[in-house]
C-alpha cells in the first residue's frame, strides 16, 4: 500500500513540475491542523484585522483554516519569482500579477488532469486569503520540505531563497510528507533581509513566547510586524505610475511594484 502511495506521490509532484512548477511537495493535513499562525490570530494586536482579512467567507473564526472534510493531504508547490523577473509580481491595476496567473494555471491543469487520471481522488485547489478558505502556505510549505521559515518571516528555499509564490491544494488521499527537512541557511547570515526594511518592520520584538505561548512567531523571535509592512504595501499603491503590460492588458493601468527588500536582499538562491 505504501509503495503505491509513493508512487502516486511521485507521478503527482513529476506533474506538477512539467505543467510549470519550480518546486512542489506534500504535507500531511493532521500535521498542519491548528499550526503557529492559526494560533497566533486570537492573540493578535492592533493589526489583525486588517482589510487582507475583512471578508471572511469560511464561516469560521477569524485566522482560522478551513479544512475539507475529506481532506487527507496537501500538495503545495511554488513559482520562482527571480530577481530579473521582477515584472512576475507587478500588479496590473486590479489585474493579477503575471506570476499568480501562472500559480492558479497550474492548479487549474493539475485539477483537470487528476480528474482524468486518478477521478477517485478529490482535488481541492485552495484560496490565497485563508478568510476565504485558504491555508498558511509557509507552514505548508515549510512541512512539506520546500525550505525553511527565515528570520524575514518567509519561506527560503534552498534553490531559489524566498524569491517564490506558493499555492497549494488538498486532496483526499494519504500520501507521505516530503519534509520537513534540516536547512537553516539564517543561523550565520547578517541578515541584510531585516536590516534594510524601508518600514523597519523587524526593528522591535512584538510577540514573545511568554506572552503568546508560541515557540514560533513573525520572524522566528516576534519581531516581524504586519502593521509596519502594510504601510509600505499601501505606500506602493500610492505611488504606482501609468504604465504597460501588454501580457496581461491592452490599455494603460497603474502599474503597481510591491515592496520586495526581504526577499531580494537574501543571499541564498540568488542568481549571481
Ligand atoms: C496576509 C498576507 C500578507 C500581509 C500580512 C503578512 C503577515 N505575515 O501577517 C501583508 C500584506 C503585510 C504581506 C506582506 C508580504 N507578503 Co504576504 N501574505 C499574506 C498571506 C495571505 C497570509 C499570511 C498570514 O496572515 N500569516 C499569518 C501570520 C499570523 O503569521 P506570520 O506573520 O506568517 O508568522 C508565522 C510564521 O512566521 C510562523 N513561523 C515562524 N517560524 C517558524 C518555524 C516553524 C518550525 C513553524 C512551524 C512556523 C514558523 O509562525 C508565525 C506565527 O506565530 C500569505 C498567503 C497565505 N495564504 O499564506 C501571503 C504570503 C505570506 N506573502 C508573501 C509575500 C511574498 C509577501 C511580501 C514580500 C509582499 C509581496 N511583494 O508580495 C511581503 C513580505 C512580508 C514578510 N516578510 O513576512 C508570500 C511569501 C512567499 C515566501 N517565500 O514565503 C505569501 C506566501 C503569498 C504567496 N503568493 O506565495 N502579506
Amino acid at each position: 500500500m505504501r509503495e503505491n502511495a509513493e508512487a502516486l506521490r511521485a507521478e503527482i509532484l513529476d506533474k506538477l513540475k512539467a505543467l510549470g512548477a519550480d518546486c512542489a511537495g506534500v504535507a500531511a493535513v493532521d500535521a498542519l491542523r491548528n499550526g503557529p499562525s492559526e494560533r497566533l490570530f486570537p492573540n493578535m494586536k492592533d493589526h489583525s484585522r486588517d482589510h487582507f482579512a475583512e471578508e471572511i467567507t469560511t464561516g469560521l473564526p477569524h485566522g482560522a483554516v478551513y479544512w475539507e472534510a475529506d481532506a487527507k493531504s496537501v500538495i503545495v508547490f511554488a513559482v520562482a519569482h527571480p530577481a530579473s523577473r521582477p515584472e512576475l509580481d507587478w500588479w496590473c491595476g486590479e489585474i493579477d500579477p503575471p506570476g499568480n496567473k501562472r500559480l492558479l494555471s497550474v492548479s487549474r491543469q493539475f485539477k483537470a488532469w487528476m480528474a482524468e487520471a486518478h477521478p477517485d481522488i478529490s482535488v481541492h485547489p485552495k484560496r490565497y486569503h485563508v478568510e476565504r478558505g485558504g491555508v498558511y502556505l509557509k507552514e505548508t510549505a515549510l512541512a512539506a520540505g520546500l525550505g525553511c521559515i527565515g528570520r524575514n518571516n518567509l519561506l527560503v528555499t534552498p534553490e531559489f531563497g524566498p524569491r517564490v509564490r506558493l499555492r497549494a491544494m488538498t486532496i483526499s488521499a494519504e500520501l507521505p510528507s516530503t519534509g520537513p527537512i534540516e536547512f537553516d541557511p539564517c543561523a550565520d547570515c547578517d541578515a541584510p533581509c531585516i536590516a534594510h526594511c524601508p518600514q523597519q518592520a523587524f526593528s522591535e520584538v512584538i510577540y514573545t513566547p511568554e506572552e503568546t505561548g508560541l515557540d514560533h512567531l513573525p520572524g522566528r523571535d516576534g519581531r516581524y510586524y504586519r502593521a509596519s509592512c502594510a504601510e509600505q504595501m499601501k505606500r506602493n499603491e500610492d505611488e504606482a505610475k501609468l504604465g504597460m503590460m501588454p501580457e496581461v492588458c491592452d490599455h494603460p493601468e497603474k502599474i503597481i511594484k510591491y515592496c520586495r527588500n526581504c526577499e531580494l536582499l537574501c543571499r541564498v538562491g540568488r542568481e549571481n
